[in-house]
C-alpha cells in the first residue's frame, strides 16, 4: 500500500553521487572582502542586557531564518489536512513537503510511517499533524544536542576546526573564544587556514575583539608546522583551550584532507591525544551540499561534534534534522549571525519549536 512512499528511498544514493560532484562545486571563498582592520567599535552593548531579553532576540532570528521553511512546512501541512483524511495521497503530500523543507528523505519516510500507523484513514486536524512532527523532529534531535565539554585537565585543551571555505569557521572560532573568554579560561587561537593572506588578518581580527593571542605565520607557510608551534606556545603561556583554524579548499578534495591528516598527525607529536576535539563546521544555506560535506568529513577526518552556522538567514534549517538523522554526530552550537555573540548552545526542543512554529514566545 505504501509503495510510493518506499520507493523513494533511492535519493540517498544520490546524496552519495553529488559528494563527487562537490569538488567541483565549491562555496567561494568570500571572505576576501569582509577583513576591515578598525574593530574598537564593534558591538559591546551594555553587558546589564538582561538573560531573557537576549535570548529572545536569537531565537527570533532563529525563528525568522527559518520562517522560509516554516512557510513550506506549516502551511503547506495547513494546505494538505483541510478536512481530508491521512491516506496514501496525503501521505505522499505530506512527504513531498518535508522533503521540500530539508528534512531528508529517511527522516520524512520515518514521520509519515509513524503516522500511518495511528491515524491511517481518520480525519487529522494540521495542527495535530505540527504537535506530531515537533515531537518526531525533538526525538531525532534530542540524542544529538550535547554541549561542548572541555576537559580541565588537558591543558592546552586542542580544539581542531574543519569545515570548506566560506562554512564560518573563523567566525565560529572568535564566536567560541569570546565564551571561553568569558567563563574564564586562558584561550589562543591559531591561523591555520595559511593559504591567503587574508584569512590569517581575518582570524587575527577576531582574536583581537575576543581579547585572545593568535598565533600566525605568513600565508604559504605550513599549516601543521604552525598548529604545531601553536601548541609550544599555548603551553609556554599556561593556556587553556587551544582553537586551531583550517583552511578549507574543496577545489581538491584530496589535497585537503592530505592537509588536514598532516596537522593531525603533527599535532600528536606534541601530545599524543590530540585534537581532543575536532569540529566540523557547516553553514545551513548550502542544504544538502551541508549532508554531504559531513559525509566526506566524517570519512577522513575524527570529527567529534558539530556547529551548523548561519540559521539566522535560511530557509534551509531543516537541513540539521537530516544531518542528525544521518550521521548522529552530537551538535555542539549553532550560528544565529555574524557578531561575535551569534553562537548558541543547540537544544533540540527550541528548534523544532522554531522549525514547525510552535510554543514561540
Ligand atoms: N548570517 C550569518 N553569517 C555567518 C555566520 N557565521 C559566519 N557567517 C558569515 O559567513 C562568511 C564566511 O565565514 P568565515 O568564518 O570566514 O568562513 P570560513 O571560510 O569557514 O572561515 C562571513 O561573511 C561570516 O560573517 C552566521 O551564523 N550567520
Ligand atoms: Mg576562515
Amino acid at each position: 500500500m505504501f509503495k510510493k512512499l518506499f520507493g523513494k528511498k533511492k535519493k540517498t544514493d544520490e546524496v552519495v553521487e553529488a559528494v563527487e560532484e562537490l569538488v567541483e562545486e565549491v562555496a567561494e571563498p568570500i571572505v576576501e572582502e569582509i577583513v576591515e582592520p578598525v574593530v574598537e567599535e564593534i558591538l559591546v552593548e551594555p553587558e546589564v542586557e538582561v538573560k531573557a531579553e537576549a535570548k529572545k532576540s536569537w531565537f527570533k532570528r532563529l525563528t525568522q531564518g527559518l520562517s522560509k521553511s516554516n512557510n513550506n512546512l506549516v502551511s503547506g501541512i495547513g494546505s494538505i489536512f483541510t478536512k481530508r483524511k491521512l491516506d496514501d495521497e496525503t501521505l505522499e503530500e505530506l512527504e513531498d513537503i518535508l522533503i521540500q523543507a530539508d528534512l531528508g528523505t529517511e527522516t520524512a519516510i520515518k514521520i509519515c510511517e509513524g503516522l500511518a500507523k495511528t491515524s491511517y484513514d481518520k480525519e487529522i486536524e494540521p495542527e495535530e499533524i505540527r504537535q506530531l512532527l515537533n515531537k518526531e523532529i525533538t526525538e531525532i534531535l534530542e540524542p544529538v544536542a550535547k554541549p561542548l565539554v572541555i576537559d580541565a585537565s588537558i591543558k592546552p585543551y586542542i580544539i581542531l576546526m574543519t569545515g570548506v571555505n566560506g562554512a564560518g569557521k573563523t567566525t565560529t572560532i572568535g564566536k567560541m573564544a569570546q565564551k571561553f573568554q568569558a567563563e574564564g579560561k586562558k584561550v589562543m587561537l591559531a591561523a591555520g587556514d595559511t593559504f591567503r593572506a587574508a584569512a590569517v588578518e581575518q582570524l587575527a581580527i577576531w582574536g583581537d575583539r575576543a581579547g585572545v593571542p593568535v598565533v600566525t605565520a605568513p600565508a604559504g607557510s605550513d599549516a601543521a608546522s604552525l598548529a604545531f608551534e601553536a601548541i609550544a606556545k599555548a603551553r609556554e603561556q599556561n593556556i587553556d583551550i587551544l582553537l586551531i583554524d583550517t583552511a578549507g579548499r574543496l577545489q581538491n578534495r584530496t589535497e585537503l584532507m592530505d592537509e588536514l591528516e598532516k596537522i593531525v598527525r603533527v599535532i600528536r607529536k606534541q601530545d599524543a591525544t590530540a585534537p581532543h576535539a575536532s569540529l566540523l563546521v557547516l553553514d545551513a544555506t548550502t542544504g544538502q551540499n551541508a549532508v554531504n560535506q559531513a559525509q566526506i568529513f566524517a570519512e577522513k577526518v575524527d570529527i567529534t561534534g558539530l556547529v551548523m552556522t548561519k540559521l539566522d538567514g535560511t530557509a534551509k534549517g531543516g537541513i540539521l534534522v537530516a544531518i542528525a538523522a544521518r550521521f548522529g554526530l552530537p551538535v555542539h552550537y549553532i550560528g544565529v549571525g555574524e557578531t561575535i555573540d551569534d553562537l548558541e548552545p543547540f537544544d533540540a526542543a527550541e528548534f523544532a519549536n522554531a522549525l514547525t512554529q510552535i510554543n514561540l514566545q
